[in-house]
């Protein structure tokens, strides 16, 4: 793959943000191109197989999961976290019987698990980290606890990278080519905390009935403009270097996923910049709970798409909730300065009519100490819903956790 050198990188604190980087050509050979990173195909696919691409799920059209599942590449595993209903029509049920399908036909390695399962609840019990449970003892609602689930099974299987893909997407070639993004940043990065985040080169929509390529939707604008608000206010120099406030399609490698501390529900993407700003920007470094981080340095990579992105219109109110939550996410942030909030004040109130703040979103602690393999032993014996699909003869690699129980993942095959 052949992409742009960024331009321009902000150096803040521990952080380097690379200005957005375009896609030259998706696949170059193994062109060595003098002005442009050149990334191998050899490289692309050691990444691929050493990844785990989690597809959060919520009551999607079971149509465009089953794009999604046939366009993640062959040696990346799958883990599908799902909140789908399951009653009066089980949906979770029709997923299950989608990615079977799949995972029979292809060999691929595919894990799934509902959110609101007993049995993970059990197993974020055992472990202590309750921080993710509701007032019912369940996983609480919301697409970052199911990313967070995710991340720890990715964890127990010995991935060194997660990636996040929307389960509501409608071009199977876009998927395939965010999952390469990905392993694109990865390999550009020098530290092994790295976060690769992609910005869509367009939106389409229909508008007057003709098809209209939008670059920017009103969430992202607005999300991305407060950051870099809140970013040049830190600094002193104004920038509008952040592009990817909002992207639900990122990546990151687990080292970096294991110090994150999360925002629940849809804050999470916004949250990450204001985490890592807090955490590793300039005034947090001698205190930080993180120093081999800090002395690493966190990379974070920002991707132009080639392909558009189209995925389900979720409506005005699914549009606004989104933009509160990302732009409270950034009031409530400990670095956050008068000037800003006051900005912030003033967008909230041009959009809901009232001078309100919506409260903090609730945060879960970095995952990093919880013991993965534990995590997915209590699941495997106590959960109702999981399921490991795995052909014996995958590639799939496992190169840090191996289970006793390997004959449960056959057994899956058989059912
Ligand atoms: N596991 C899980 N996934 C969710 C939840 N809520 C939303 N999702 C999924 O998260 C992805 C992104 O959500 P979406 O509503 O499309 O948000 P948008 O694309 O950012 O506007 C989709 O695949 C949803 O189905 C949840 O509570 N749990
Ligand atoms: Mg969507």
């Amino acid at each position: 793959m052949l992409l742009e050198i960024p331009r321009h990188t902000e150096i803040f604190g521990s952080l380097k943000l690379h200005e957005l980087q375009r896609v030259i050509k998706l696949d170059s050979g193994n062109y060595d191109a003098p002005h442009a990173n050149s990334i191998p195909r050899d490289a692309l696919m050691e990444v691929l197989r050493r990844s785990a691409m989690i597809i959060p799920i919520k009551n999607e059209k079971i149509h465009l999961l089953d794009g999604v599942l046939r366009a993640v590449p062959h040696d990346t595993t799958i883990i599908i976290v799902s909140n789908s209903s399951r009653d009066p029509q089980d949906r979770y049920k029709m997923e299950k019987d989608v990615v079977k399908r799949i995972a029979e036909l292809t060999g691929q390695e595919i894990i799934m698990i509902h959110q609101k399962d007993d049995g993970l609840a059990i197993a974020f019990h055992d472990i202590g980290y309750k921080h993710i449970l509701d007032d019912n003892m369940l996983v609480r609602d919301g697409k970052a606890e199911g990313m967070i689930i995710g991340i720890l099974i990715a964890k127990a299987i010995g991935k060194g990278y997660v990636g996040f893909i929307d389960a509501d997407n409608y071009i199977p070639g876009s998927v395939n080519e965010y999952v390469l993004d990905y392993a694109a940043g990865f390999c550009m990065s020098k530290s092994p905390y790295c976060m690769v985040r992609l910005a869509w080169r367009y939106k389409p929509k229909v508008i007057e009935e003709r098809l209209y390529f939008r670059k920017w939707g009103r969430v992202s604008e607005s999300t991305n403009k407060y950051l870099n608000m809140l970013l040049s206010v830190c600094t002193n120099f104004e920038t509008g270097i952040i592009k990817t406030g909002n992207a639900g399609e990122h990546a990151m490698t687990m080292k970096l996923a294991e110090i994150l501390q999360f925002s629940t529900g849809y804050s999470i993407e916004p949250y990450q910049f204001v985490y890592l700003f807090e955490e590793f920007g300039l005034c947090a470094q001698e205190h930080s709970s993180f120093p081999d981080a800090v002395k690493e340095g966190v990379e974070i990579f920002q991707i132009e798409t080639l392909n558009p992105h189209i995925h389900e219109e979720k409506g005005e109110e699914h549009i606004t909730n989104m933009l509160l939550a990302s732009l409270s996410t950034i009031y409530h942030s400990r670095i956050c300065s008068d000037f800003v909030r006051e900005g912030l004040m003033h967008e909230i109130e041009e959009m809901t009519g009232r001078r309100e703040m919506p409260e903090e979103n609730i945060k879960m602690p970095p995952i990093g100490n919880i013991d993965a393999d534990l995590f997915m032993k209590i699941i495997e014996s106590s959960s109702d819903t999981f399921k490991w699909f795995s052909a014996q003869t995958s590639s799939a690699s496992h190169t840090a956790a191996t289970f006793d129980d390997r004959e449960s993942v056959r057994e899956v095959m058989e059912e």
